[in-house]
């Protein structure tokens, strides 16, 4: 009785923390034009969804509060873009998608998620 109570707590707290890194929404939408500043804090990129023109480079300067090792790389699985993101330092990447599309931005461990949306 206690195990199962035990294994239905689990259950839960799994539940939750997938919800909160996996479903829980996107917070902003941003149109773009010059640096635009992403926040990585608190198990969320800030804003979490980038609007940009396609054929347009664009610059994203990533600013790294979560000293968490969960946060220490930004990479752009579909575009081959990886950096390292030191604490509180700003690192800027500038990016150029050629194709509309959605990129999805992740940590190393795909628990910060965020999406470039390309028009
Ligand atoms: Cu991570």
């Amino acid at each position: 009785m206690t195990d199962l109570t035990v294994n239905l707590a689990g259950i839960l707290v799994i539940g939750l923390i997938v919800w909160w890194f996996w479903l829980s929404k996107p917070k902003a939408l941003q149109a773009a034009s010059g640096v635009i500043d992403v926040l990585v804090e608190g198990g969320v990129y800030t804003p979490a969804r980038i609007e940009v023109a396609a054929g347009q480079p664009v610059r994203l300067r990533f600013l790294r509060k979560d000293p968490s090792p969960c946060a220490e790389k930004v990479l752009f699985d579909d575009l081959g873009i990886a950096a390292d993101l030191p604490i509180g330092q700003p690192v800027e990447l500038t990016i150029s998608p050629k194709a509309s599309g959605e990129y999805a931005f992740t940590c190393q461990m795909q628990m910060y998620r965020g999406t470039l949306v390309v028009r």
